[in-house]
């Protein structure tokens, strides 16, 4: 992408002006500035088209993938940045991280936390981060290619559409999971079924884990009231954007199981999400949902 100039609005916010006159919000202070007032930003408004993505992936032991995932997701078209939040890897999946970080210099993050904490508490680090750096397109990833890197843009393309969550979803085209045992995907069908039963959502893969949120959403939900931990987490947090009557948007996606590296599932995820989700769906006979801001959740 040709960068044409580069800018600073009198809210301190790095621009940068492309070939085609849209202006690109940037993250890192470029080496040459200039300082520029309103009504210069009020002349290109029309054309003003943010750009700030940002991909989070969660890791814990990833080695064999890390590398290769985050050269793919660099090499993407739409400029992504990428946040790793790395679990203390034994493996040093961190490690490999931080040698990449000086290559992407402006593109890629890291957050490495103590030991295995979970999925969900990796994201909800994740979010806070990508607010307070001003994010607006938050995408959720695995490492292990089961998602695949290019459909990235399918799910941006929704959000730039109009949905204020974009779900990469299995299960709205038939069931597009390559190379999973039949045993787990009727055990991932079924779970869904079950969620859309108890919540009354209309969604139809409700524990994917492959999405774009706008940063409204994330603003807008209290991401230190999202109990569940495991696959529950991706369920809750669906069912709050659904409750706070946000336009939430599934796009096909083909889930491939993982090739390299150690799966993480467990039982203990299950069990979780079984009974979480019925815990869930009796707390919210009990609450308010309010989006953050409007007032408080309760
Ligand atoms: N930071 C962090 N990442 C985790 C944790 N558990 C899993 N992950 C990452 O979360 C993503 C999804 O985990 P997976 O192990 O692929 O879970 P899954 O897709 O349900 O199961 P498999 O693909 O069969 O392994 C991967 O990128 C993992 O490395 C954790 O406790 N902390
Ligand atoms: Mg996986």
């Amino acid at each position: 992408m040709l960068l044409n100039c580069l800018a600073i609005n009198n809210s301190g916010i790095i621009l940068s002006e492309t070939s085609n006159n849209q202006l690109l919000k940037l993250h890192k202070k470029p080496t040459c500035l200039k300082t520029i007032d309103d009504s210069f930003l009020s002349l290109h408004n029309n054309n003003y088209k943010s750009m700030s993505n940002l991909v989070i992936i969660p890791t814990y032991n990833e080695k064999d993938n890390i590398e290769r995932m985050v050269r793919k997701v660099m090499s993407l078209e739409n400029s992504y940045n990428l946040l790793i939040i790395d679990d203390g890897s034994p493996d040093g999946t961190g490690t490999i991280v931080k040698q990449l970080m000086q290559e992407y210099t402006d593109r890629l993050f890291i957050v490495e936390r103590k030991g295995k904490l979970g999925l969900g508490t990796a994201y909800i680090a994740g979010f806070k981060w990508a607010l307070e750096h001003g994010y607006d397109y938050i995408f959720e990833m695995d490492a292990d290619f089961s998602h695949n890197p290019e459909d990235l843009n399918q799910l941006y393309n929704a959000c730039l559409n109009g949905a204020d969550l974009a779900i990469g979803s299995r299960y709205i085209k038939g069931v597009n999971v390559v190379n999973w045992p039949m045993g787990r995907v009727l055990m991932s069908y079924f779970a869904s079924a079950y969620v859309r039963f108890v919540t009354r959502m209309k969604i139809m893969d409700t524990t994917a884990g492959f999405k774009c949120y706008t940063s409204k959403v994330l603003k807008a939900i209290n991401l230190d009231e999202i109990k569940l931990k495991g696959y529950g987490f991706q369920i809750e947090m669906k069912f709050t954007a659904w409750k706070l009557g946000f336009n939430i948007v599934e796009v096909p996606i083909v889930f491939t199981e993982r090739r390299e590296g150690v799966s993480k599932m467990s039982g203990g995820i299950f069990n979780e999400a079984f009974w979480g989700i019925l815990r869930m769906k009796f707390r919210s006979f009990f609450k308010t949902y309010k989006r953050a801001g409007e007032n408080t959740n309760k």
